[in-house]
């Protein structure tokens, strides 16, 4: 699983309270919405693998409060 992994890439998405960063992240991760979403509090963290010309690139996708 792991071995056909090119490389794994640190995200980190930053920016002021409340204009959506963890929507985005769920979005891009899970492809969901969830109007409820509580704010984030300290840090959330989300691994999601992508292929790019049939490479496989592992995202650690920080998301701050
Ligand atoms: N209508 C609409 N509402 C959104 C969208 N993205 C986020 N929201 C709403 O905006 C509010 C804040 O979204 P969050 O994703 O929690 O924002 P955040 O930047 O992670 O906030 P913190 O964790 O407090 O820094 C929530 O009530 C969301 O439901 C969007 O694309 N459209
Ligand atoms: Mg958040």
């Amino acid at each position: 699983m792991d071995e056909d992994v090119l490389t794994t890439l640190k995200i980190l998405i930053i920016g002021e309270s409340g204009v959506g960063k963890s929507s985005l992240l769920l979005r891009f991760t899970d492809d969901t919405f969830d109007p409820e979403l509580a704010a984030t509090i300290g840090v959330d963290f989300k691994v999601k693998t992508i292929s790019v010309d049939g490479n496989k690139a592992k995202l650690a996708i920080w998301d701050t409060a």
